[in-house]
């Protein structure tokens, strides 16, 4: 029995750093995001199941490799409810292309890759933990029983900005204050004249990982109580904003959390530096672009590497490509349009 499934990476606009609970993912606030569409930034997973299985594997873009102990949870915590779900109540239409649920007591076999560089600060353990849990949920059917909400806490126990993959569009991972209430939903699925260019300057892998960088954040930096603080109302706006598709707010929001993000970065101790020159020259192209246009035309924001990922109304997507492939050597620009997708089947 043989499940694959593709899942798509999501850049937040209201930034996740800093957990309240480490070994739950629990975070110290919410987070919103955008889920990119599929075309080009992906993760592909295949679990298939069967008795001649002898134990549990994982082969990551195409190498042999050791299960980490966050997805053996993940895993264990699936086939627990899965043999549970026998005596439950179906609530739901499985959207299983298998006929029956794969029988839980039986190894698995994973094979996953994605078309983008691992650890580069683009979330590849965002689309690859909601598509190891789509593909679970699927395999065993869990989604007669549990609503993508509920299924999203698996993801997050995996990796926390997972969550935020199962719906397409603009979603909320909400604070919450146990284990099944730190789930996301979605805010809207789609906007239409919105448009997303993600740029790829450096694809080396990260210098310091996001787990490890979070907990000295917590722990060293004075900054992070202020931003904390400061998140309820933040995360209130920026959800406001997004259901009126007022793009300057929505965009003005988008530039002061991820510049508060790395501001806080740089007062962890000892530093994490994620931006580089590239970053700052994008930061200060967009600035000006808008004093230019006179309006707020683009937005951008960094995660925990230097690849921007810039927002824009739709008008001004070809003038912006156009100026940038002048000005810039970029590796890649990847544009895209549309972003109304999620975590889907394959086969
Ligand atoms: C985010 N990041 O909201 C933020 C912005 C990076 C910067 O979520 O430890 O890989 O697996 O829960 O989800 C990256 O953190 O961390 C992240 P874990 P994750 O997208």
């Amino acid at each position: 029995m043989k499940i694959t499934c593709q899942s798509p990476v999501n850049i937040a606009v209201i930034k996740y750093w800093g957990k309240e609970n480490v070994e739950l993912n629990l975070p110290t606030n919410g987070s919103i995001s955008v889920t990119l569409s599929m075309e080009h930034i992906k993760t592909i997973t295949c679990v298939e199941s069967n008795e001649q299985i002898k134990q549990d594997s994982l082969v990551l873009n195409g190498e042999l490799v050791e299960i980490p102990g966050r997805m053996k949870l993940v895993i264990d915590k699936m086939r627990n409810i899965a043999i549970r779900c026998g005596n439950r109540q179906i609530k739901y239409k499985s959207e299983s292309p298998l006929e029956s649920p794969a029988d839980p007591r039986h190894f698995i076999t994973i094979k996953s890759r994605n078309t983008f560089p691992t650890a580069a600060g683009l979330a590849s353990s965002a689309s690859g933990y909601s598509c190891l849990v789509y593909c679970l949920s699927l395999l065993y059917h869990l989604d007669a029983y549990l609503t993508r909400t509920e299924l999203s806490e698996f993801a997050r126990l995996g990796s926390g900005s997972s969550c935020r993959s199962l719906f397409p569009g603009l979603v909320e991972w909400h604070l919450g204050d146990s284990s099944s209430t730190s789930v996301a939903d979605s805010i809207c699925d789609s906007w239409e004249d919105l448009d997303i260019l993600v740029c790829i300057v450096k694809s080396e892998k990260k210098k310091v990982g996001s787990t490890v960088g979070m907990q000295q954040t917590v722990k060293s930096s004075a900054l992070f109580k202020h931003r904390v603080e400061g998140m309820p109302a933040k995360l209130e706006t920026m959800k406001r904003a997004i259901i009126a598709k007022d793009f300057e707010t929505f965009a003005n929001l988008t530039m002061a959390d991820s510049n508060q993000f790395h501001a806080v970065c740089l007062d962890t101790f000892p530093p994490i530096i994620y931006l580089n020159e590239d970053s700052r020259w994008f930061i200060e192209f967009v600035h000006e672009y808008n004093r230019m246009a006179g309006e707020t035309a683009v937005a951008y924001t960094f995660d925990a590497g230097p690849n921007p990922v810039l927002y824009m109304r739709s008008k001004y997507t070809g003038d912006v490509v156009r100026l940038l492939k002048q000005l810039v050597d970029v590796t890649k620009f990847k544009s895209i349009r549309d972003f109304n997708e999620c975590v889907t089947i394959v086969n």
